[in-house]
C-alpha cells in the first residue's frame, strides 16, 4: 500500500469503515486519491450533534480524546510490557516510557493476571475511570503475549472499560487484526518525524527482522511502518491518536509536516508534547544537554499546526502504571497488597448510574460556558487583537476550585477577543477552542495546556521559596483563578505582574475565564489599568506525584 498518497479525513471517517475501506484501497490501487495539505480538516472532535454516534461514543468519556472529559473522567494504565524494540534518544528505560508516561520508576510490573485484579479493583473504587492503557514501560506491541492477554480477559470481566494501547507502531501492521479482535478502539502511535534524516537523530536503532538496524536505515523502516499502521487502523475505524515529542533543534520545525502527514492519514488527535531531558534520567539527550522547548516555544509549534490534525494540549505524559484523573496519580491507593485487604465489587449499574451524574455535570458545564460567550459578546475596536493566558487552578469537574497552595499544575486557557465575528458557540464536548461566525465582535476562550509545579503549601503553611519556580510556570499568564490565596503568594504574583483573582471560586472555569476577561478589558479601556504583553514560562521537568499526594493530605 502506497504510505503517501491515501487521504481519510474524519469527514471519511464518519461515512464508516467500508468508505475508509474503499478510499485507502483505491490509494493502494495508484488510482489518485490524492494527498494533500488542507484537503480537509479533523476539525473539531466535536460533540454529539457534529460527528456520528459511532465515534462520538468512542471520545465522549475518554479522557484523553476529549479535552472536556478529561475534568471528569479517569484512565489507569497497567505496566504489563516491559520490553522495547527500539531506542528512542528520550528514553532511559530504568525510570519509565517517556513515549507515553513522565520519568519515574515504574513501581511494579504486572503479569495479565495481577494487571486484570488491579483494572477490577480500581473499576469498583473509582466509578469515573472509564479506560485502560497499555502504555509501557517499554513498548505495547513489543509485548504483544502479555499486552493481548490482559486486552482479552478484561473484555470479559470489565465489559465497559474502554481499552487503549500506545505504541511505537514498528510492528503495528501485523498487530492491526488483534486491536481490532478485542476492541481496541484508540490506540496512540508516537511517531517524531516523517524524514529518516531527521529520525536517525533520534533513532541510534530499531530491532528488525532479528538484527539489530542502525541510521537512515532503521528510520526509514520505522518510518514505514508507522505510516502503514496508522493507515491501516484509519482504515478499520480505529481511532488513531499520535504523540510528538518536540525536540528543539531536531524535530521543532519538522512536526507541522508530521502534523500534515498524519492528518492525511486519518489520524484523529496529534499530541505535540515537550521533550522531558533531565540529565539525571540518564538518556542520551539529558547526558548530551539536549534541552526541551519553552512553554512559548511548544505553544508556537501547536499554534503552527492549527487547521491541520486535531491537536490534543491536555496530555500530562503519565506513567506506565498511572491511576487516576490526568494529572493525579492514584497508584499508590492500589498496590498488591492494599488491592488483597479491599473488597472487590465490579458493580456495572453502579458505574453507570455515576456516569449519568457525571453527564448531568458535564452539561452544567457546557450550558455555563455557552452562556459566559453570548455574554461576552460586546467589546470595542481597541480590544482587536488582544490575546491573553490566564492560568487556573482546579481539581476537577471543570471548576476553579483549587487553593493556590494545593495546586500541583495549572491548567493554562488563551482569551482572546477580535471585533469581526460572533462566536461559533462550541458543541457540546468540544476539544478545540471556538471558531467564528458572521456579526459584530467576540470574545473566545482556548484551553492550551497545563503547566507542572512544586506545591506551595507543605503542611499547613505556605513555602515562599517555592514561590520562584511557581511564578517561572506561569510567567507568561496575566491571572491566577484560584478558589483561595493566602497574603504572600497574592503579594509575590502582583508584584511579578500576574494578577491573583479569587472571585470566581466554584465557578465553571471558562466562565469564570471569560468574566474575568471582560473586566480585564473594561479596566483597560477605562484606563485603570494598561495592557503589556508578557514574557515566556518554563515547563517543569519529571513527576510530582510527591507533590500531588500531600495536596490531597493537606
Ligand atoms: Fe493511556 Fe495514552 Fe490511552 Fe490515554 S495516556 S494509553 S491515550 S489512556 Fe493521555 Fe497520558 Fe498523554 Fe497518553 S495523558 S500520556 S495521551
Ligand atoms: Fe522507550 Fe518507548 Fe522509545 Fe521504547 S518506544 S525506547 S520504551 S520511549
Amino acid at each position: 500500500m502506497s504510505t503517501s498518497t491515501a487521504f481519510v479525513s474524519i469527514g471519511d471517517l464518519r461515512k464508516g469503515r467500508a468508505a475508509v475501506s474503499e478510499i485507502l484501497e483505491t490509494a493502494a490501487a495508484g488510482c489518485g486519491t490524492s494527498g494533500g495539505a488542507g484537503k480537509a480538516s479533523c476539525g473539531s472532535s466535536g460533540g454529539p450533534d457534529d460527528m456520528p454516534a459511532e465515534i462520538w461514543e468512542k471520545v465522549k468519556n475518554h479522557p484523553c480524546y476529549s479535552e472536556e472529559a478529561h475534568h471528569h473522567y479517569a484512565r489507569m494504565h497497567v505496566a504489563v510490557a516491559p520490553a522495547c524494540n527500539i531506542q528512542c534518544n528520550y528514553c532511559n528505560r530504568k525510570y519509565d516510557c517517556s513515549n507515553e508516561s513522565r520519568p519515574g520508576v515504574v513501581s511494579q510490573k504486572l503479569t495479565p493476571d495481577q494487571a486484570v485484579r488491579k483494572v477490577v479493583a480500581v473499576a469498583s473504587e473509582i466509578p469515573q475511570m472509564t479506560v485502560l492503557g497499555i502504555a509501557g514501560p517499554g513498548d505495547a506491541l513489543a509485548n504483544p503475549a502479555k499486552t493481548f492477554e490482559t486486552f482479552r480477559r478484561l473484555q470479559a470481566e470489565a465489559p465497559d472499560i474502554k481499552l487503549c494501547l500506545s505504541t511505537n507502531g514498528l510492528q503495528l501492521p501485523q498487530y492491526v487484526d488483534e486491536i481490532c479482535k478485542y476492541n481496541v478502539d484508540h490506540v496512540t502511535i508516537t511517531i517524531n518525524m516523517v524524514d529518516p534524516a531527521v529520525g536517525a537523530r533520534i533513532y541510534p536503532w530499531i530491532f528488525w527482522d532479528h538484527q539489530r538496524i542502525t541510521g537512515i536505515e532503521a528510520a526509514t523502516i520505522l518510518h514505514r511502518q508507522q505510516m502503514l499502521g496508522l493507515e491501516m487502523l484509519t482504515a478499520r475505524g480505529v481511532l488513531t491518536k499520535v504523540n510528538s515529542v518536540l525536540i528543539p533543534g531536531i524535530n521543532d520545525e519538522h512536526l507541522i509536516e508530521v502534523n500534515r502527514e498524519v492528518k492525511k492519514r486519518g489520524a484523529f488527535l496529534h499530541n505535540i508534547m515537550p521533550l522531558i531531558s533531565e540529565a539525571e534520567h540518564g538518556t542520551v539527550f539529558g547526558l548530551t544537554g539536549q534541552r526541551g522547548p519553552s512553554a512559548q516555544e511548544l505553544k508556537a509549534v501547536q499554534d503552527a499546526c492549527m487547521g491541520g490534525a486535531n491537536l490534543m494540549r491536555h496530555c500530562r505524559q503519565c506513567r506506565a502504571d498511572a491511576v487516576g484523573l490526568l494529572g493525579e496519580d492514584r497508584s499508590e491507593e492500589f498496590t498488591p497488597d492494599k488491592i488483597e485487604q479491599m473488597e472487590v465489587v465490579y458493580d456495572l449499574d453502579k458505574r453507570r448510574a455515576y456516569q449519568q451524574q457525571v453527564e448531568v455535570e458535564r452539561q452544567a458545564q457546557h450550558a455555563a460556558k455557552v452562556a459566559a460567550m453570548e455574554a461576552a459578546q460586546t467589546g470595542d475596536a481597541a480590544d482587536a487583537g488582544m490575546k491573553v493566558l490566564v492560568a487556573v487552578a482546579t481539581e476537577g469537574h471543570g471548576k476553579v476550585n483549587q487553593h493556590f497552595g494545593h495546586a500541583t499544575e495549572f491548567q493554562i486557557y488563551e482569551l482572546s477577543w477580535s471585533p469581526h465575528g460572533a462566536a461559533h458557540l462550541p458543541p457540546e464536548g468540544t476539544v478545540a477552542g471556538l471558531g467564528s461566525g458572521p456579526a459584530p465582535g467576540h470574545a473566545e476562550v482556548l484551553f492550551v495546556g497545563h503547566r507542572r509545579v512544586d506545591l506551595y503549601c507543605q503542611g499547613g503553611y505556605g513555602e515562599d521559596e517555592q514561590l520562584p519556580s511557581i511564578v517561572n510556570a506561569i510567567n507568561d499568564c496575566h491571572a491566577v483563578l484560584v478558589s483561595k490565596i493566602g497574603a504572600c503568594p497574592r503579594d509575590e504574583l502582583k508584584a511579578a505582574g500576574i494578577e491573583p483573582v479569587d472571585e470566581y471560586a466554584h465557578e465553571f472555569i471558562e466562565q469564570a475565564a471569560l468574566t474575568w476577561f471582560g473586566s480585564y478589558r473594561a479596566r483597560v479601556a477605562s484606563g485603570e489599568i494598561t495592557h503589556q504583553p508578557r514574557g515566556d514560562a518554563s515547563i517543569r521537568q519529571g513527576a510530582f506525584t510527591a507533590g500531588a499526594e500531600a495536596a490531597s493530605a493537606a
